[in-house]
């Protein structure tokens, strides 16, 4: 980090308990929180993606997603050429998107809660999966119909960059790395913050392989 953000923050960093990071007024990184997790998790994640494999999405302007998607809950994210938008149903499908597994909703709000974010009620939860090479350009999310409650995302695999700008796509950008078992919560002021992903870098994972799955759980209903 560098930066005035991070002069603003450095105070804070050097008094957190080991393990949550502020990087935000409102925004956490919870080192390996998810580590524990794992071992139900994984299962979980694999029955989800069984019924809803990973699909490249092409935006309304005509690119390809270099991130491959899904999702689990009442909601799920699609876009077509008429837009970006959450769906109860899976358009590959036209069946609802997987439930949302029990361990994955328990760690989205226990995490949720560690952050200082109590009754978060996730509807939806995004999964992204990037191959080396594959980002996410900077954007904001804006398609769930509150604002009010946070986004939690949990990182596996490979490593990433994780690019927190401001209020406006020009500002500045802190980078915050993020690794397997992360755990990062957006709440309040910062939910609207611009950020992305910068390509993933060539890498083996022990658990994950030659991948980062990054799981987002919003409330977007
Ligand atoms: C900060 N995904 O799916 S997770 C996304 O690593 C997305 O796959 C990235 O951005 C990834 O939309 C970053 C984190 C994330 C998600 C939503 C946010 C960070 C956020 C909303 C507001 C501020
Ligand atoms: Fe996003």
């Amino acid at each position: 980090m560098s930066g005035p953000t991070a002069d603003l923050f450095a105070d804070d960093a050097l008094q957190q308990p080991a393990g949550r990071e502020q990087i935000g007024e409102e925004s956490y990184v919870l080192r390996g929180y998810a580590l524990p997790w794992i071992e139900r998790l994984l299962p979980e994640l694999r029955r989800v993606l069984a019924q809803s494999p990973f699909r490249q999405m092409v935006t309304p302007g005509g690119f390809t997603m270099s991130a491959a998607l899904s999702s689990c809950g009442e909601l799920g994210w699609t876009t077509d050429p008429r837009g970006y938008r959450y769906s109860p149903l899976d358009p590959r499908s036209q069946q609802p998107w997987p439930v949302m597994p029990d361990a994955l909703r328990q760690l989205a709000e226990a995490a949720a809660t560690e952050a200082g974010f109590s009754d978060f009620l996730p509807d939806a939860c995004l999964i992204n999966r990037y191959v080396p090479g594959a980002k996410m350009s900077l954007h904001q999310d804006k398609n769930e119909r509150s604002y009010s409650a946070p986004v939690v995302s949990v990182s596996l695999g490979l490593p990433a960059i994780f690019l927190f700008g401001g209020h406006e796509r020009s500002d500045k950008t802190q980078k915050v790395s993020l690794f397997h078992g992360d755990v990062v919560v957006w709440g309040g002021v910062d939910r609207l913050r611009f950020h992305g992903v910068m390509p993933i870098k060539a890498g083996e994972h022990p658990v994950m392989g030659a991948q980062r799955i990054n799981l987002t759980f919003r409330t977007a209903g």
